[in-house]
């Protein structure tokens, strides 16, 4: 049989077969002697397994698939062989965000987009919950430039369900990994998608916390199809800092832009003939993105810039 794993807890590890059963599996002996480089085995790795205890659904999994990407702990400085990888094969990024309340802070949001960029994961999109509060037409006028930008933006509200079931079609078969900073409603939205997962609300970080030591990820079957993967935060995962070199890979407007600066290492930033900051000047890059570019490159914190809101 063929399946998914969804957790690994030490020596067990359940798998979600592709008939939709549940089974308590452990590895092969000689499997663990594989992979010397990587994580032996993780969450969203697909599997084989061969049944030891039909009844119990209990399994003995006899092969690992090689990964297409992973989502992996960085290790700054450290050129340590061993890949510590959380979730395997995730398909996309949700970046989560809320139209008020907490007030929206772009900047905030241009660093979660930035760490997501820094990862294997190459889609990602960005959700604007809570438009119940504003509208949403407001959101849209708030958020719109993102698109502008290249990333798909849904406008949600987990309150009235607005603009639920076109996310439900993007998570559909696919391998999602939730951002996004507290409050903004992630664990309203996932019940709303899923009411069965029953997540808290208005807890901080009610899923993936300390509950197991190592931290790995865990799926949650979506019963339309696919997953969603509960994962340490971005920046738990060493995403959140990137160095100032290499910042304009994880702006798409810039990382465009940048083969027609003079000199191939342009950081954009004070060089001459520089066709990012011809663009800024040209208004052809939104000012709020450069100022977040500037602001990430100078080492500014950006938590706690203000004054972009919806007021
Ligand atoms: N008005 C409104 N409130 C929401 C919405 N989604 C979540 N909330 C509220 O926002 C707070 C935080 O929600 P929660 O799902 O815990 O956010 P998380 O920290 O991102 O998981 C709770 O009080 C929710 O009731 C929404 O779409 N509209
Ligand atoms: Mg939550
Ligand atoms: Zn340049």
């Amino acid at each position: 049989m063929h399946g998914i794993v969804l957790r690994v807890l030490s020596d067990f590890i359940d798998v979600l077969t592709d008939e939709g059963e549940r089974w308590q599996c452990k590895l092969l002996g000689r499997l663990k002697r594989r992979r010397r480089r990587t994580t032996l085995i993780v969450a969203g790795d697909r599997v084989r397994i061969k049944p030891v205890n039909a009844e119990k659904r209990e399994g003995l999994i006899v092969h690992i698939a090689p990964r297409t990407r992973a989502l992996s702990r960085r290790r700054p400085g450290s050129d340590f062989p061993i890949e510590d990888v959380i979730l395997a094969n995730p398909d996309e990024i949700m970046v989560v965000f809320a139209a008020a309340r907490p007030e929206p802070n772009l900047h905030l949001l241009d660093r979660f987009l930035v760490a997501a960029e820094a990862s294997e994961v190459e889609h990602i999109f960005i959700v604007i919950n809570k438009i119940d509060l504003t509208g949403e037409e407001k959101a849209r006028a708030l958020f719109g430039l993102y698109e502008d930008v290249g990333y798909p933006v849904f406008y949600t509200s987990a309150v009235t369900g607005a603009g639920v079931d076109a996310l439900k079609r993007q998570l559909r078969d696919r391998i999602t990994v939730l951002a996004g900073p507290s409050g903004v409603g992630k664990s309203s939205l996932i019940n709303r998608i899923e009411p069965s997962l029953n997540l808290r609300v208005g807890k901080v970080m009610d899923i993936g916390k300390g509950r197991h030591t190592t931290r790995r990820a865990e799926l949650h079957p979506l019963s339309g199809g696919g997953f969603i993967a509960d994962t340490p935060g971005l920046r738990e995962l060493g995403l959140w800092d990137v160095r100032p070199e290499e910042l304009s890979d994880y702006f798409p407007e810039i990382r465009r832009l940048a083969p027609q600066c003079r000199f191939a290492d342009c950081t954009h930033v004070t060089e001459p003939d520089c066709a990012v900051r011809e663009a800024v000047k040209k208004g052809e890059i939104f000012p709020q993105r450069w100022e977040s570019y500037t602001m990430l490159f100078y080492g500014l914190d950006v938590d706690d810039a203000t004054g972009l809101g919806v007021e």
